[in-house]
């Protein structure tokens, strides 16, 4: 293990260098309700009366500059990793170690006339990838003038090759979603911001605040519920997807004023943005499953057993919820954090292990990938 055993000073409100201080931190949040743990923000309140969660916490990997996306390879030893700012794609391996194999080209951070940031998002290797006969690996960025998804080649050693995928997201100040996943149908699912124009999100003639289901060539995937590239709207800034052990898929996004959201989707419906945030009665709206008060962030999903676990990037933690009791509208209160001190954002799980492999996000000091064992 890749582990300097020494501390390290992050922006964020604890220091969790070690596995031995991390595992200390861990027992203390399960040994006691979250809301008398080390709780940095107000949402923590919830408790597991009967914890069954991670056993371990280490370092695996320092020196990360707000990695945004982890994309295991088949191997299940080794996983792509994107950086949002650099635009630098590495391979990270289990023991630590780390290989730059290129960088997206075209990313523009900034925006012209604007501060806000965009950069390289999302990753997601081809379901066949194999580095010779597919060398297929998808990401999504931005551009001066559009959000877009992309495929390039990797031969197991460099990135080479770029092609458009799936152009004209309107990029905004914000709001770019990122996330890509390949669905257990084998089509890939992409979560696209609103970019801060909130009725794109109710406009089903755009591709913006919506996830979307295509093929591999960009173009929408059979059986779409609209016939076009939109799987569900009503979205504001959806960042996460993962699908659990029932085949449910599941999305993550940050509200605007008071509320966050875990929702079950579904195809063709509607997930209120922008005239529901959080639960609300209106027509036609689907509400979420589980929600967090706004200063909590939820970054990205995955899914370990019958668990989902979600990185929180203003909530400084790792949360747990049970997914039947999501799906079956309980899992507010049975939702517990298992982990914290950090912005956490880049989140996956690793093949065949009961192990999640989590990224900090804008650490002061840099950035980390943490690997958390569960159950
Ligand atoms: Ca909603």
């Amino acid at each position: 293990m890749a582990y300097s055993g020494s501390w390290v000073r992050y922006s964020s409100r604890f220091r969790i260098p070690s596995l031995t201080a991390a595992a200390a931190l861990l027992a203390a949040c399960l040994a006691q309700p979250a809301s008398a743990g080390a709780a940095p923000s107000a949402t923590a309140a919830a408790t597991d009366p009967a914890p069954r969660a991670a056993v371990g916490v280490a370092t695996l990997s320092t020196g990360w500059s707000n990695p945004w996306a982890i994309a295991f390879l088949p191997d299940g030893r080794s996983a792509l990793v994107t950086e949002n700012e650099t635009s630098r794609v590495f391979r990270l391996r289990d023991d630590g170690s780390r290989t730059l194999v290129g960088k997206v080209p075209h990313m523009v951070l900034f925006q012209p006339g604007d501060s806000a940031k965009g950069g390289l998002l999302g990753a997601a290797l081809s379901p066949t990838w194999d580095g010779a006969k597919d060398k297929r690996v998808f990401f999504m960025h931005t551009t001066a003038t559009e959000t877009r998804v992309v495929r390039m080649h990797y031969d197991g050693k460099a990135l080479s090759g770029y092609t458009v995928v799936l152009g004209g997201l309107r990029r905004g100040s914000n709001h770019h979603g990122g996330k890509i996943a390949f669905g257990p149908d084998g089509y890939l699912y992409v979560t696209t911001g609103e970019a801060t124009q909130a009725q794109l999100a109710q406009d089903k003639n755009s591709i913006n605040g919506k996830i979307l289901r295509i093929t591999k060539s960009g173009a929408p995937a059979p059986g779409n519920p609209f016939g076009n590239h939109i799987y569900s709207y009503g979205h504001r800034n959806p960042q996460g997807l993962a699908w659990d052990s029932k085949g449910r898929l599941w999305s993550v996004e940050i509200g605007q004023e008071t509320t966050d959201e875990l929702n079950l989707i579904e195809p063709g419906r509607n997930y209120g943005w922008p005239s529901c945030e959080g639960h609300c009665t209106d027509k036609g709206m689907t509400n979420p499953k589980v929600t967090w008060d706004h200063t909590t962030a939820p970054a990205q999903i995955a899914v370990v057993g019958d668990n989902l676990y979600v990185s929180t990037l203003r909530g400084y933690q790792l949360w747990r919820i049970p997914a039947d009791a999501a799906a079956g509208g309980t899992g507010d209160a049975v939702k517990t954090f298992i982990f914290g001190g950090h912005a956490l954002r880049a989140l996956a799980k690793v093949p065949g292990r009961n192990e999640l492999w989590l990224g900090t996000s804008r650490s002061a000091d840099g950035d980390m990938i943490i690997r958390v064992s569960v159950e």
